[in-house]
């Protein structure tokens, strides 16, 4: 299998991330990534391959243009208004209150996140931007023929609305390539999202639409993060209904549970007959994770590859969550060599 990756991701490296009302060292790491590479060579996975540079207009294919334009100006307008530490919201138009974006960028900050967790600083757009680059290159590559591809993306895009940013999230670079994927001449795409938590992101640039099928396994909202979104009886909208399906599932679930609801998912995903499928390639699922609450071992995730691939369709997977930062790399590899091996 291909995988698309390049060093441009380390130009994410904020000092900060809004946990447990401390401002501690984020667990999205560039060190993440250094783990999966050496874990792809460990097991000679394949050829690796950088990014070719897309510009904005597949971006703007799946979110808001003054999003990407505040996206693009958040670390320079926030320094320049003389603040001394990352740039973060504080203030969000809750209930009740105008929908407007304002002018200032501490109010933009607000208007534009889901969360308060992810710091903006030098550099996060550009690593954005060169994830969503790798993420279309791999799209790239699906098109040209191959049955796979491993977008090694970072930082991760599932919780990155239409005109949303957070949970480490700032350009969702699942959506992207599904997007492209449609723009080069595929009928429909079935996204499935293995990551711990709601892709809710995804399901929002999606929900109103039947030419993408957004499949999610995940902590129950009612206990995990994203809080507000992700619950069974979301399932689209409009000529979208029935084409968003979601397993929130409870603490401690086993392997054997989630297995079940992600068959249940990839039945749904074959009945729809996709051209290709994209997956959010989460490892947080992990029993070890600092954040999340499922039980997968290592060798769960070479099983559930295994699942996946009977579908034998044209894959992507593009890396998401996972943050038992030493682990990380063994769990996602077995996911694509379980995967390669069916
Ligand atoms: C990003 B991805 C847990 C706080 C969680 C944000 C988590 C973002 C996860 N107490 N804060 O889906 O892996
Ligand atoms: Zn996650």
């Amino acid at each position: 299998m291909l995988t698309v990756y390049t060093e441009d991701h380390l130009q994410r490296n904020v000092r900060t991330e809004l946990y447990g009302g401390q401002l501690v060292p984020p667990h999205e790491c560039p060190e993440r990534v250094g783990y999966v590479l050496e874990r792809l060579h460990a097991v000679s996975l394949g050829e690796i391959i950088g990014p070719a540079r897309y510009g904005l207009e597949p971006v703007l294919r799946v979110h808001e243009p003054k999003f990407v334009e505040f996206l693009s100006t958040a670390w320079t307008e926030w320094q320049a208004a003389g603040n001394l530490g990352e740039a973060i919201p504080d203030c969000w138009p809750a209930r009740r209150m105008t929908q407007r974006c304002p002018s200032s960028i501490t109010g933009k900050l607000g208007y534009y996140a889901m969360a308060g967790e992810t710091s903006i600083g030098p550099g996060t757009w550009e690593a954005a931007q060169a994830a969503a680059d790798v993420a279309l290159t791999a799209a790239a590559h699906l098109n040209g023929g191959a049955r796979s591809a491993f977008a090694l993306c970072r930082p991760p895009g599932h919780h990155a609305g239409y005109d949303l940013y957070g949970g480490y999230c700032f350009l969702n670079n699942a959506a992207i390539a599904a997007q492209s994927l449609l723009d080069r001449g595929a009928k429909r795409i079935a996204i499935l999202d293995v990551d711990f938590h709601h892709g809710n992101g995804t399901q929002d640039i999606f929900y109103h639409r039947d030419d993408v099928l957004y499949v999610s396994l995940h902590g129950d909202p009612a206990e995990a993060f994203p809080y507000f979104s992700g619950y069974a009886d979301e399932t689209g909208s409009g000529v979208g209904e029935g084409y968003t399906l979601n397993f929130p599932m409870p603490r401690a679930t086993p392997f054997s549970v989630w297995q079940q609801a992600l068959q249940l998912g990839l039945d749904r995903i074959r009945d729809y007959s996709p051209d290709a499928l994209v997956v959010s390639l989460g490892v947080d699922t992990f029993e070890h994770d600092p954040i999340s609450f499922f039980k997968l071992s290592s060798a769960d995730f070479s099983t559930y590859g295994r699942m996946i691939a009977r579908l034998n369709l044209p894959t992507l997977f593009a890396f998401e969550g996972g943050y038992a930062v030493a682990d990380v790399g063994i769990n996602t590899v077995n996911v694509l060599t379980g995967f390669e091996a069916a």
